[in-house]
């Protein structure tokens, strides 16, 4: 049974806090994640395992919901697991904008990425999503994993109610040798624990 463990959720404290399996955010106990694209839900990211577990629904009406992760410089977005996936439907909407916010739903020009997940093998529960968003069957793509920088995330489903969970995995960018001092502090906090 997974332990679900609420990590502190304000960005002033980002990266202070322990690097483990954290739930970052749980809709049922943290409530909905913004549905609005220009506002996305600010989550405090934490080196290493970072879950996210949420809900969409069309009605009464429909549910997006939009967050935010900052990596901070030293580090990259290496893996996000789609840790769970409970859906009447076989696929749902994943996106991805190198913003604070989603520029325009209805328009993907501004999105690095964005996916169709759930149906295709490789895309399923217990799946590795970053490779999908690097070659998306939607729209965009990129090379490698997502460096320091600031990410509006979006999951969305249209026509039933959906469970899903990701764990969005942090680390360390390889090849220390140009690191500056600011990034070889947090390496060395990093060791310590
Ligand atoms: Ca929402
Ligand atoms: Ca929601
Ligand atoms: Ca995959």
């Amino acid at each position: 049974m997974r332990t679900r463990t609420l990590a502190v959720v304000s960005a002033a404290v980002a990266f202070a806090a322990p690097a483990s399996a954290d739930v970052i955010w749980d809709e049922a106990i943290n409530g909905d994640l913004s549905s609005d694209n220009l506002n996305p839900t600010l989550l405090a990211f934490v080196p290493g395992s970072n879950m996210v577990f949420g809900s969409t629904s069309p009605e009464p009406e429909l549910d997006p919901d939009y967050f935010t992760m900052v990596i901070p410089a030293g580090y990259e977005l290496s893996s996000i697991i789609f840790e769970e996936y409970v859906s009447g439907d076989d696929q749902a909407f994943f996106a991805v904008e190198a913003a604070a916010q989603i520029t325009d739903p209805f328009d993907p020009t501004a999105l690095l990425s964005a996916v169709l997940i759930g149906s295709l093998p490789g895309t399923m529960q217990g799946d590795e999503l970053l490779d999908d968003l690097q070659n998306p069957n939607v729209w965009g793509g990129f090379t490698g994993n997502l460096p320091a920088g600031t990410y509006t995330f979006w999951y969305q489903e249209i026509t039933t109610t959906t469970d899903y969970g990701f764990d969005f995995v942090i680390t360390p960018v390889p090849a220390p040798a140009t690191a500056t001092l600011a990034v070889g502090g947090l390496l060395l906090a990093r060791r310590r624990r």
